[in-house]
């Protein structure tokens, strides 16, 4: 009996810890307010700088789907209020969005969508389909949205990248896996923007339609980009 309690003692603490300490795989989890880390609550909110008619809402977007509280800086862009010292402080380049989340200091949308996916754990599990997130963010930023807001490239360019998107989003609700991610938010950000703003038409396209449909139907994209 005696002998025993040394054992009894350690099993008793193993099961202490695993009941403090789940062990919890970090794996690609549903958008729920949940994902925030417990520690966020006791931190600064996060701060949000835009400006109307921009392209803030995009991280809005993600921000309301992720369920993270943070804190809009609306800046008046046409009085020049993103060329101040203050905001030059946050974003040298002058440029909206851009977000403060404790120290850190943050810019590019693309850079901030993925540091969102990245702290909140809203990543596929394997490094091959994070990297397709990534690949498709940089894709909306750097190749979709010049070609649907330049002139010229909308005649050479945006056709066959609107193809070739039609075909990656066949039978699919989102670009990468089951479950919506930054890659989404990049890219039905900009073919909404352009539907609204240039506009551009994608009933020759099917699968972006329904795509970009299914996408304008979720209460956080109504909350935020159909605000806009
Ligand atoms: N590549 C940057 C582009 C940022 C950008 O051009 N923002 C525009 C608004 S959408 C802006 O700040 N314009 C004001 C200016 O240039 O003074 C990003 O994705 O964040």
């Amino acid at each position: 009996m005696i002998q025993q309690l040394p054992i009894r003692l350690l099993a008793f603490t193993i099961a202490i810890v695993f009941v403090s300490f789940p062990v919890s795989p970090i794996l690609a989890v549903p958008l729920t307010q949940n994902n925030v880390p417990s520690t966020s609550t006791n931190q600064t909110k996060l701060k949000l700088y835009g400006g109307a008619k921009t392209r803030t809402p995009m991280v809005q977007w993600y921000l309301e789907e992720l369920g993270i509280k943070y804190d809009y800086i609306s800046l008046d862009i046409s009085a020049g209020e993103n060329r101040k010292p203050e905001y030059l402080a946050i974003n040298p380049m002058g440029k909206v969005p851009a977000i403060l989340d404790g120290n850190l200091k943050l810019w590019e949308s693309g850079a901030i969508l993925l540091y969102l996916a990245e702290k909140y754990k809203n990543k596929p599990a394997s490094i091959e389909e994070s990297a397709q997130v990534t690949q498709w963010v940089f894709f909306a930023n750097a190749t979709l949205s010049p070609a649907l807001f330049t002139e010229e490239k909308r005649k050479t360019e945006m056709p066959r990248l609107l193809e070739a998107l039609n075909q990656a989003l066949q039978n699919k609700s989102f670009l990468v896996g089951n479950d919506l991610s930054a890659a989404d938010i990049g890219v039905a950000s900009y073919l909404y923007f352009a539907k609204i703003l240039v506009p551009v038409n994608y009933s020759q396209y099917p699968a972006i339609n329904s795509y970009l449909n299914a996408m304008e139907a979720r209460p956080a994209f109504k909350n935020t980009l159909s605000k806009r």
